[in-house]
């Protein structure tokens, strides 16, 4: 692939960029009435708002030139023909056939894979309906009240986000943890009120060798044992596996019979539709994690026909690579005024920056130009009273997704007109700003006009939906995930793989003897690194009582 920046659309963007980089949207909206008509997209039930990014039609049609020749529509094709678009594992890239519908075929290695996908839902169904009847039992003969699920990255970001994000629609009677952190407080923070006996850990690891996972749920086992009496067969009615590792299962000692399998075509951070997924399921119910499958499906036959200028991710993609490489931007904010989506912008990280956070090509040669922007955010209208100050009034250029439903879940009273009348308000003052003539007009002394200016220009996209339900929830992540796509087309990248995060298993394996050995180790680090274990070992071993059981 010739490189981003001797590409032939790259060059003329550049140019483009430089003539219209200074235009204001407040000229752009003037010049054009019906721009905020005109720049929109809707597909599936989701509506994008584009007008508001500092863009112009000739911008648009660069970037859609310069996706056909980074090759997008060749790798979609390829994506979902389960070609080994992972090159770096050597795998396929096959998340889109987690939600594909009974009877499709999506064949890997000769094999069609839809089948098996579908067995492994049915396998799960049938599990969570039992769980959720109380047909379930645990090991004294009580139903099952709490799921705690076990697992880390990829196999925990998506089950808490889904959890939080359709809580509306869980079952109520049934509580529901998260425990990811070697820290051992997650573990006991997360158990200190439930009854063993009435709790069912689901161990969630592609692996099944992650250290965090792995170290947490002997933890539990020997929690759960200890309040059952000790009984070894207990883990039989209070442990499931999910897992591509029957082997590690089973030497676990989780009865094979209670794994819910996946595949290694699909990523970690691509999961939470997969039998990952588990947790939701139990939640809120076979039903509705169909329907959300259902909306990620929907949303991946939008990316896979809709042309590139009426494409939801693709536009959402390319107006991130705008921002990102032609305006320097460093970080995108993603603020969905919906409570229930509180964890969205903690998975999104983990989905964009572990998926773009690459600084060689497909061909391993050095990018020619800057990757993954950083994502973050946090609910609307919490931040708006914290970090939007710098958005509004500071130096660095922000990107915003505005994320909002037509339709409350909650509703009575006002909150929902007025959640809403801030998410406009936004986006409108981030695009027009303030200016001096205003702010005089205002009767604001000279010397303190500067201050209260907003120069506006500040751009965003503003995603509109009916109504949080799990279907929406499914578009929404799809959306995201082929932006991201996307996005590592233009760049070139495996977005795919993490080598970073692989490193981060094995790098601490090295030094828990050093910190456990009771004979002084031999150390061979780095004189920060040998002193800081030293240090520790020495506070280690001077630890008093704990002050809170004084
Ligand atoms: C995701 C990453 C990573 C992974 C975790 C947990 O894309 O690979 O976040 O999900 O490290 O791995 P296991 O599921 O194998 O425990």
């Amino acid at each position: 692939m010739t490189p981003l920046t001797q590409r032939r659309a790259w060059k003329a963007l550049e140019a483009h960029h430089q003539k219209i980089k200074k235009l204001h949207l407040r000229d752009l909206f003037a010049a054009d009435p019906k721009r905020g008509e005109r720049m929109t997209a809707e597909a599936v039930g989701i509506y994008l708002d584009y007008s508001k990014n500092r863009i112009t039609d000739e911008t648009l049609s660069l970037l859609i030139q310069l996706a056909g020749e980074s090759g997008l529509r060749e790798r979609i094709d390829a994506m979902f023909r389960g070609e080994k678009i992972n090159i770096t594992e050597t795998r396929a890239v096959l998340h889109v056939a987690l939600r594909a519908p009974r009877g499709a075929s999506i064949v890997i290695d000769g094999e069609n894979v839809a089948p098996r996908v579908h067995a492994v839902l049915d396998k799960m169904s049938d599990f969570s309906s039992r769980v959720r009847s109380g047909a379930w039992k645990g090991h004294t003969g009580k139903p099952i009240r709490n799921i705690v699920n076990i697992g880390i990255g990829g196999s925990d970001l998506g089950p808490v986000m889904a959890y939080e994000a359709l809580k509306h629609y869980s079952d109520r009677s049934l509580t529901f943890r998260f425990v990811s952190n070697i820290d051992g407080a997650d573990f006991a923070e997360s158990v200190r009120d439930l009854d063993p006996s009435e709790t069912l850990f689901i161990v969630a690891s592609k692996t099944f060798t992650t250290l965090e996972t792995m170290t947490n749920a002997h933890t539990a086992r020997d929690w759960s044992l200890k309040g059952l009496g000790g009984d070894e067969k207990a883990v039989a009615r209070h442990f499931v596996a999910v897992s591509t590792n029957a082997a590690e299962v089973a030497k676990f000692g989780i009865d094979t019979a209670n794994m819910f399998e996946f595949w290694d075509w699909v990523g970690g951070r691509y999961s939470m539709d997969s039998a990952i997924g588990l947790s939701t399921m139990v939640a809120i119910g076979p039903d509705s994690f169909r329907s959300m499958l259902d909306g990620f499906h929907q949303m991946d036959e939008h990316f896979r026909t809709a042309p590139f200028d009426r494409n939801l991710p693709v536009l959402m993609g390319l107006l991130a690579v705008w921002y990102n490489n032609l305006f320097n931007a460093q970080t995108v904010a993603v603020l969905p005024y919906d409570q229930y989506l509180k964890r969205f912008p903690a998975y999104l990280q983990q989905l964009t920056m572990e998926s773009s956070g690459k600084r060689v090509t497909l061909a391993g040669a050095e990018v020619t130009c800057e990757t993954g922007p950083i994502y973050w955010g946090e609910p609307g209208t919490n931040g708006q009273h914290s970090f939007y100050q710098l958005i509004h009034q500071g130096t660095r250029l922000i990107p915003c997704d505005f994320i909002v439903f037509g339709q409350t879940l909650n509703p009575p009273g006002r909150h929902h007109d007025m959640l809403v009348a801030n998410v406009f308000a936004q986006t409108e003052a981030l695009a027009f700003g303030k200016t001096p003539e205003q702010v005089k007009a205002e009767g604001t002394p000279e010397w303190l006009v500067p201050h209260r200016v907003f120069e506006g220009n500040r751009p965003s996209n503003t995603i509109l939906a009916e109504r949080l339900t799990p279907q929406a929830l499914g578009k929404l992540v799809a959306l995201y995930e082929h932006s991201v796509f996307t996005q590592g087309v233009i760049w070139d990248i495996d977005s795919f793989d993490q080598w970073g995060v692989e490193l981060g298993k094995v790098l601490a394996q090295r030094m828990i003897p050093e910190l456990e050995s009771t004979a002084e180790p031999n150390l061979s680090h780095d004189s920060s690194t040998n002193s800081l274990i030293r240090r520790y070992r020495r506070l280690k071993e001077s630890s008093g009582p704990d002050p809170a059981q004084q």
